[in-house]
């Protein structure tokens, strides 16, 4: 998409600090860090939200999940853990539609989110 910020960023057309790619996901640093380690793992494929998925698309978010547990891995995070949570729509707070994983970590998280 166009005016995607998400989509500019999978074609470099705006600088973020990328920390993996595969050909189906990108991650790179939340420019607004919840949590002492703060990434978001994203689909190269743009899908606004959870609603726009298709069943040709349930192979990504597998796929998103096993990169993101592959990070932490690297990351030195299998005892510790994170949390991979996402915004769906407004009453989330979902800010950007290009569906996206926040994975926090590096602090002990409270639940119930807010
Ligand atoms: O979360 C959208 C998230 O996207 C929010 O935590 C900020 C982050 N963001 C927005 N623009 C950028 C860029 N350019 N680089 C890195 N991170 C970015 P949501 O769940 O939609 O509220």
């Amino acid at each position: 998409m166009q005016d995607c910020i998400f989509c500019k960023i999978i074609k470099r057309e705006i600088p973020a600090e990328i920390v993996y790619e595969d050909d189906h996901i990108l991650a790179f640093k939340d420019i607004q860090p919840a949590a002492p380690t703060h990434l978001l793992f994203i689909p190269k494929k743009h899908i606004p939200t959870f609603f726009d998925l298709q069943p040709e698309d349930s192979h990504i978010l597998g796929e998103l999940q096993r990169a993101a547990a592959k990070v932490a891995r690297d990351m030195g995070l299998t005892e510790r853990g994170f949390r991979l949570v996402s915004n769906c729509m407004k009453d989330a707070g979902q800010l950007v539609w290009h569906i996206h994983y926040h994975f926090l970590a590096g602090r002990t998280l409270q639940w119930p989110p807010g």
